[in-house]
C-alpha cells in the first residue's frame, strides 16, 4: 500500500463516521425520569419529556430496555372510563414537528415491568420510531420521596 492509498482510506473512515452520526441522530431532545419500583410492587413507571425539534412528524412506535433480560416496556395513558381512571395501552405516540409531548402520572406514561429499579441508577431506554430509526437515552431513576417533592415544587411554581 503506497501513501496515497492509505491517505484515500482515512479519508473514507471520516467520511463513514460522519454519515453515521447522521443517520443517528433524530431532531428529538429527551428528558425525563423513571421512578423507583415501589416495595411489593410488580412494575413501575417513566416519564419522559420528547420535544421534536426537526420538521418530521415522529411516531414512537416501542420502547425496549437495551442490555436488561426479561424487563419490558409499555406505552400507556391514563383516562376515565366510567368515572375510573384506567390505563390502556397506546400504539404509538405521535409527535409532531415542533411539539413537546410531556408524560405525566395520570397521563401518558411508560410501563415498566419484569425490572426493579433503584433509586439513585440510570436506566438505559432505546426509542423505537415509525422509520426504522431509534434513539437511546438515559434517564435517571428517581426515589418515591424525591418524586414527591419535585410534585411538590412544581406545585407551588405554578401558584
Ligand atoms: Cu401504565
Amino acid at each position: 500500500m503506497n501513501k496515497k492509498t492509505i491517505r484515500t482510506g482515512i479519508f473514507a473512515g471520516v467520511l463513514l463516521l460522519t454519515l453515521n452520526a447522521f443517520a443517528l441522530t433524530q431532531p428529538l431532545s429527551v428528558t425525563g425520569y423513571a421512578r423507583e419500583t415501589p416495595p411489593g410492587a410488580p412494575m413501575s413507571a417513566a416519564y419522559l419529556s420528547l420535544h421534536n425539534t426537526g420538521e418530521q412528524l415522529l411516531q414512537l412506535t416501542a420502547v425496549e430496555l437495551p442490555g436488561i433480560d426479561g424487563g419490558s416496556v409499555n406505552l400507556h395513558t391514563t383516562g376515565l372510563e366510567d368515572g375510573i381512571s384506567r390505563m390502556r395501552p397506546l400504539d404509538k405516540l405521535v409527535i409532531a414537528p415542533g411539539e413537546q409531548l410531556q408524560m405525566t402520572p395520570g397521563g401518558v406514561h411508560l410501563m415498566i415491568h419484569g425490572v426493579r429499579l433503584h433509586a439513585g441508577v440510570s436506566l438505559p431506554l432505546r426509542l423505537l420510531f415509525s422509520d426504522g430509526t431509534s434513539l437511546q437515552v438515559q434517564v435517571p431513576v428517581m426515589g418515591l420521596k424525591a418524586v414527591e417533592k419535585d410534585r411538590h415544587r412544581h406545585h407551588r411554581s405554578a401558584g
